[in-house]
């Protein structure tokens, strides 16, 4: 798949914001910070169509992008950012789980996490919905080029393990700093709304 045109299709804070639910859609999950931002711009060949935020934490919108007019992604607020209030946080999970029940059009849900580091509890709090809404399967770690190929190795067996992925999930690694791993997720993406275009 070559991505010709992408544009910013809604900024919602509620469902009657949201685009209609005509197209497939796959959406981006993660911590503030991890990283999701800069791959989903990577993703789409665009410098600043996501906003790759120096304060992290500021974006409690869902952010839907349209691509090549046939489908979009779809940008989640990110969690477990620290100075966050406690009624902010509680916001962010209404926030995702209101589009994760609704939602008929979505595909699948990348969960990103950080390559560095074992997923947080939150990340696994993340990933345990993502399984009951059973939208689960498909993670990337984010900042690839932080870490060796030695490391990624280790690093690859932890996140499995953490997050309980089955053999057939698949884990990605990703680096939007060398533009690598994008590839491949978007090979992912292109299998997940194929059904949807051919009928
Ligand atoms: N080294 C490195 N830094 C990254 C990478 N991706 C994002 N960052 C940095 O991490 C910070 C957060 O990125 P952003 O995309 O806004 O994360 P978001 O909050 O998850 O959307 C920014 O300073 C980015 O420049 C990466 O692949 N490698
Ligand atoms: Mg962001």
């Amino acid at each position: 798949m070559v991505i010709k045109h992408s544009e910013l299709a809604a900024i919602a804070a509620r469902p009657q914001q949201y685009p209609p639910e005509d197209l497939p859609e796959i959406a981006f999950a993660g911590r503030s910070n991890v990283g999701k931002s800069s791959l989903i711009n990577l993703l789409l060949g665009r410098k600043n169509l996501a906003k790759v935020s120096g304060s992290p934490g500021k974006t409690r919108t869902i952010n839907f992008y349209q691509v090549n007019g046939a489908f979009r992604i779809v940008d989640l607020p990110g969690y477990g950012y620290a100075r966050v209030s406690k009624s902010l946080s509680q916001d962010w999970g209404e926030m995702i789980e209101t589009y994760l029940k609704g939602r008929r059009n979505l595909r699948k849900v990348v969960q990103l996490v950080d390559i560095r580091h074992e997923p947080t509890a939150q990340d696994l709090q993340m990933y345990e919905w993502l399984k009951f809404y059973g939208m689960d399967g498909l993670v990337v770690a984010t900042k690839a080029d932080k870490i060796s190929g030695n490391q990624w190795q280790k690093n690859r067996a932890m996140i499995r393990k953490k997050l309980q992925m089955e053999k057939d999930d698949v884990l990605l690694a990703v680096s939007a700093l060398k533009k690598t791993g994008w590839e491949a997720l978007l090979e992912q993406i292109e299998e997940l709304i194929a059904p949807c275009q051919d009928g």
